[in-house]
């Protein structure tokens, strides 16, 4: 429960009533709400594949785990912000780099949203984008493999919360800083200097069409605002990005009282398309910031971590007709579009409705210039100008809407602990139902696209409290699933998430799976350290540093015994892994090591770096079973005095000196 705590202590005030509920009391029947077909309606028998597969975040775990639904099955846990020691990322040397940042290497963040690529609207299935929410940065996943292939730093940001939301071709990726923060040479201000000198951005992630690459192209300075969340437009709206904020007070203590002041904040509303003519006009300023790009090269297996210094930033005041705001009750948190674009649904979190706003009605509002003043200097619409009509008595706390194929709604209410289905254009409810417990995200299978695939709502929930065997202080976070192929919502499975699961999406399952990569080809393997075969192994001495170029295959590496190492020096493992067949990974340890393993795809080389601390001999030894003879995948290196004179040897089965070693080409020196 980490984003609404503040707010739910306030909401709690406000609403003592719905506040009982929230804090577990049960929901009436909430065995009985299961009716007798869920069971077969989520099982999927052994063997068998799920329909869909769900990306879920791992909030404060760093991660993204993927999910099969209906069965709720996890299926893996990607690696993207934080360190991860079964598969070695952020341990081994190649992986190193995707976590540097401008401050330097951090192995940890907290990931909230999920956005898979889109083409013409539908999702594509090639990469799903997540952000990292403390110090600011997107990360894209490639889909082919489940790995992070690249992470960019966002400068001018403080808490990427609003991110990464994508626009209908993937043009873009956006980020809106949640908090808002002193910029540029003098940030050394006092706090309360809040209203003067802090300001807010948003910035638009440009993504390349075929090879996935992102690239900061522009920001937006905005006021002092706190962006929450965005969603881009689509269909009509195409164009158009959509950022929620709160604290519209310019607050900077005290957030839950100070920034709840007002009747309403904002829905911020970006004109993409313009704010690309003003960049071309030359209206970008540049700026001088610091910040990172990693990237992972698949053929090299190693990541490049590239700092840049400089953002164009377009300024609201020398760009007309670029940003709108639109008054919106009650701190917005969601802010989403409808599979036509028409319609933009706010949900402020204290708000008794839900705002529907019209895009043909923010065209002619702007057309007309019905303006209610500005803030900041940016036009203000008005807020019945710009309305469709608002949900009457929907729930409490709504927070994030998503879209069938029918022309309905689904919203989630945190306080009221409830998903609720209503129609989008006539806002007339239609359904409800109780989730267990406080619902944050809710998700349905292609609900941010044009033509979602409908069929579930799956909800992502704050609070297990009583659903699972108890764990000790903290209980598993969790999902649930429903049907909504028919009028009324019905709840077929709970299953346990791993963190905290913000937002999650839902794509069918041949849209990747058909893609998905087995191997990595050795003949393409262009590491600098990699062994192509068992002729290639060898230890160099480089200065004070030794390096291994091992091979792995079923089931010995070579070399498995090495000697000649002297303690002081630093060793470093590349070990390729010589398989070319599907999922047979080979894991590498060695005793003592201040490291993780490696995990090493068939085809891949990784790097251990291992620093001993005493002389003696270490074993060695494949982490992974890979087949019968696994537990003999071992060997042993000695390290010796500082001064001695053990030679470098090493081999397996047959034991070389250095003086018999290879050359990169296999031939003997
Ligand atoms: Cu948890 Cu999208 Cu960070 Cu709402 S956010 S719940
Ligand atoms: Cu290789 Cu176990």
């Amino acid at each position: 429960m980490k984003c609404f705590t503040h707010k739910t202590l306030l909401a709690a005030l406000v609403l003592a009533g719905a506040s009982l509920q929230m804090q577990g009391c049960k929901p009436k029947g909430s065995q009985a709400a299961i009716s007798g077909d869920a069971a077969a309606k989520t099982y999927v028998a052994p063997g068998k594949y799920d329909e869909f597969y769900n990306f879920v975040s791992g909030g404060f775990s760093g991660q993204m785990s993927v999910y099969g639904l209906p069965s709720g099955r996890l299926l893996r846990v990607i690696p993207v912000f934080s360190v991860d020691p079964e598969k070695g990322y952020g341990y081994s040397e190649e992986t190193k780099a995707m976590l540097t940042t401008s401050n330097g290497f951090i192995p940890w963040d907290d990931l909230h949203h999920i956005a898979l690529s889109e083409t013409n609207g539908l999702h594509d299935g090639r990469w799903v984008f997540a952000n990292a929410n403390n110090t600011p940065r997107i990360a894209r996943v490639d889909l082919k493999t489940f790995r992070t292939a690249e992470i960019i730093e966002i400068p001018n940001s403080a808490g990427n919360h609003s991110s990464p939301f994508i626009t209908e071709n993937s043009e873009y990726v956006v980020a809106g800083t949640r908090f808002s923060v002193p910029m540029g040479e003098h940030t050394d201000v006092p706090i309360s200097s809040y209203k003067q000198n802090f300001k807010g951005t948003v910035s638009f992630i440009n993504i390349d069409k075929t090879s996935g690459e992102m690239n900061l192209a522009f920001q937006i300075a905005t006021p002092g605002v706190n962006f929450d969340l965005a969603r881009a437009g689509k269909g009509k709206s195409h164009g158009w990005v959509f950022f929620s904020c709160y604290n519209s007070e310019k607050a900077n203590t005290l957030l839950e009282v100070n920034a709840s002041q007002k009747d309403k904040d904002f829905i911020m509303a970006v004109n993409w398309k313009k704010a690309e003519e003003y960049l071309k006009a030359g209206k970008g300023v540049k700026k001088a910031v610091k910040y990172t790009h990693n990237q992972y090269d698949e053929k090299k297996h190693s990541a490049t971590s590239t700092t840049l210094n400089e953002v164009l930033v377009l300024d609201p005041k020398d760009c007309p007709d670029m940003v709108y705001f639109m008054p919106c009750p009650k701190s917005p948190h969601g802010c989403d579009t409808d599979p036509t674009g028409e319609y933009i649904v706010g949900s402020g979190k204290l708000a008794a409705t839900i705002p529907v706003f019209s895009f043909t009605k923010i065209q002619k509002a702007i057309a007309d210039k019905n303006f209610d003043g500005t803030y900041d200097d940016i036009p203000v619409l008005k807020y019945e100008a710009v309305l469709h009509g608002e949900v009457q008595k929907p729930g409490l706390g709504p927070l994030h809407t998503e879209f069938d194929d029918q022309g309905n709604a689904y919203t989630s209410f945190f306080v009221s602990s409830e998903i609720v289905k209503w129609n989008v254009k006539d806002l007339k409810v239609l359904d409800r139902v109780p989730t267990y417990y406080s619902i944050g995200h809710l998700s349905v299978p292609g609900g941010p696209t044009k033509k979602p695939w409908g069929k579930y709502v799956i909800a992502y929930n704050k609070i297990t409290k009583d659903r699972y065997l108890p764990t000790g202080p903290e209980l598993s976070q969790s999902a649930q699933l429903y049907d909504i192929s028919g009028e009324k919502m019905k709840l077929l499975l709970d299953f346990p998430t791993i963190g905290e699961p913000h937002y999650g999406e839902a794509i069918p399952a041949e849209l990747i799976m058909k893609n998905s990569q087995k191997i990595y080809k050795i003949e393409e393997n262009a590491h600098p350290y990699a062994a192509k075969g068992d002729n290639y192994t060898r230890v160099e001495r480089k200065g004070n540093e030794v390096h291994v170029y091992m091979t792995a295959i079923r089931s010995h590496f070579t070399p498995d015994n090495i000697e000649g190492v002297k303690l002081g020096e630093t060793v470093y493992f590349h070990v390729t892994n010589l398989e070319q067949d599907w999922d047979i990974p080979h894991g590498f340890a060695i005793k003592g090591a201040n490291n993780a393993e490696l995990l090493i795809m068939p085809g891949e080389t990784q790097t251990l770096k291992w620093v001993p601390e005493k002389t003696g001999v270490f074993p060695m030894y494949c982490t992974d079973f890979c087949s019968a003879l696994h537990q003999e995948m071992q060997g042993y290196i000695r390290v010796s005095a500082p001064g001695s004179n053990v030679p470098i040897i090493y081999g397996t089965g047959t034991i070389k000196g250095a003086s018999d070693s290879k050359t990169a080409d296999g031939k003997t020196k």
